[in-house]
């Protein structure tokens, strides 16, 4: 049994030997062995348009490394789309199984999403795993899990993508399907991985439940003592641990590898006229990220969407500037956050001639961009300005009904001090006059889901 599953679940893109043990405990689950063992791998990249993407190429690069894995050789090709057996051409993939044999390779990794079929028809001509670019991220992130959180998180969505690849095999007994119709012993064995696979994404999925409890709690207490929440989001490696560092003075792990952050990390920050914030570091973004993980890390990454202001950090100094400003905002729509108040946070600034720190501001002369260096500590001082400005200066007018059998909003209203006036309607209900602070109203909101009935 686990030898059917442990070689199909090589082929849902997990490097480590031990990520990919299905039945072991979930401390174990997602511990990896690259730590100590270095993969040798033959690196594979594909070329859609005539204008080559290098930079595509070398993030790919900066992945593998990321994971511990020793680049061999490097295989580029130019395709006008991929082709279905191997998803690069015949003569292609025999020249990647020479690679492999002239290097003593153990892994060949393909930068682009492969088809289950594919990765086993390249696995079987190279005589090693192929792991993807999904399957690559998946198995960095098990190497960096070291939360209870972050480690139940990981193994289910490495399971999730499991599920999906989980094919019946050319080879062995599934071959007989046909001859013995349709429950043949072959069947059999995969419908008995995919129920044992099921099994275990619900004992996952309720542990995560228990664990997401405790952090909603968490959450609600922060929210109740009214402590808005800040948190810095951006593509992998923009440096928002540095940022992170440089405003709070902790210590957390920031260094110069993709993913370095996988557990979100929350600090009290001090803010004049605002007074006590939480910053929170979180778990960085990059394309294409897969679907299995942004579902798993919903709860850690609900610290972003019930944040009251974002500071999205970006790496100006970056060419893909754009791509990777992009890909971010199209994770933060995935998970609902892309309405919540954003600070854009230019990083890197050192990196670039002529730049000098400044805060950029709209046309109502709000701040909407802060260019600084989280290295060298220059416009952190713009950046708490800009926060400050963002969190105290939107204060809303308005009116507002509230039926009578209403008395606890009206009665926290009164605590927030933001009643301007009242009056009682013919049939009893408060007619008030509202003037309070946008976080403070967001925030009510989020407790009297009712008031946005009104
Ligand atoms: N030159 C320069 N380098 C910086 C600056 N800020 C961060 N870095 C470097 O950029 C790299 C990534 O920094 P991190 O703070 O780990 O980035 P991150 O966004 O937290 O990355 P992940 O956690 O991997 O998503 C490190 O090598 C930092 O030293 C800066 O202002 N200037
Ligand atoms: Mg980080």
């Amino acid at each position: 049994m686990s030898n059917s599953v442990n070689i199909d679940s090589r082929s849902a893109g997990n490097l480590s030997q031990n990520s990919t043990a299905l039945w072991s405990p979930p401390s174990q689950a997602t511990t990896s062995l690259c730590d100590e063992i270095n993969d040798k791998a033959v690196v594979v990249h594909v070329f859609f348009s005539q204008n080559r993407n290098l930079e595509d190429l070398s993030e790919f690069q900066q992945l593998a490394e990321s994971a511990k894995v020793e680049i061999s050789q490097l295989i580029t090709t130019a395709r006008s789309v991929p082709q279905a057996k191997y998803f690069v051409g015949e003569g292609k993939a025999q020249e990647i199984a020479q690679a492999v044999e002239i290097h003593n390779a153990n892994v060949v990794l393909v930068n682009h999403s492969l088809t289950p079929a594919q990765t086993r028809n390249l696995e079987s001509i190279c005589q090693c795993r192929v792991v993807d670019r999904t399957g690559l991220i998946l198995d960095i992130f098990a190497q960096r899990a070291r939360s209870h959180e972050g480690k139940l998180q990981v193994e289910l969505a490495q399971l999730k993508h499991l599920a999906t690849r989980l094919v019946r095999r050319k080879t062995g007994l599934d071959q007989q399907k046909g001859a013995v119709g349709l429950r043949g012993p072959g069947e059999t064995q995969l419908e008995t991985d995919r129920r044992l696979i099921k099994v275990r994404i619900a004992q996952l999925q309720n542990r995560l439940e228990k664990v997401e409890k405790q952090r909603n709690q968490n959450r609600q207490t922060r929210k109740k003592a009214d402590i808005p929440t800040i948190s810095l989001v951006g593509y992998t490696n923009a440096g928002k641990s540095t940022l992170f560092n440089q405003l709070t003075q902790a210590n957390v792990y920031a260094a110069d590898q993709l993913f370095a952050t996988l557990d979100p990390t929350l600090r009290r920050l001090s803010i004049q006229d605002v007074g006590t914030t939480i910053l929170a570091d979180t778990v960085g973004f990059i394309r294409d990220l897969p679907h299995d993980l942004v579902s798993a890390f919903k709860s850690t990454l609900q610290e972003t969407t019930e944040a009251s202001l974002l500071l999205h950090v970006i790496d100006c100094a970056d060419p893909r500037k754009l791509e990777n400003i992009a890909a971010v905002n199209e994770v933060l729509t995935e998970i609902k956050a892309n309405e919540v108040p954003l600070l854009l946070i230019y990083n890197k600034i050192d990196q670039l001639e002529d730049i000098q720190p400044h805060i950029e501001y709209d046309e109502q002369n709000k701040p909407i961009a802060v260019y600084l260096s989280a290295q060298s500590g220059d416009g952190i001082n713009l950046l708490v300005d800009a926060i400050r400005e963002r969190l105290k200066n939107e204060i809303l007018h308005f009116r507002l009904t509230l039926p009578s059998q209403e008395g606890k909003i009206r009665h926290h209203l009164y605590r927030l001090n933001c009643i301007r006036k009242e009056e009682i309607s013919e049939q009893g209900d408060f007619l008030l006059e509202i003037q309070i602070d946008k976080v403070e109203w967001l925030k009510l909101i989020k407790q009297f889901p009712k008031l946005t009935e009104k």
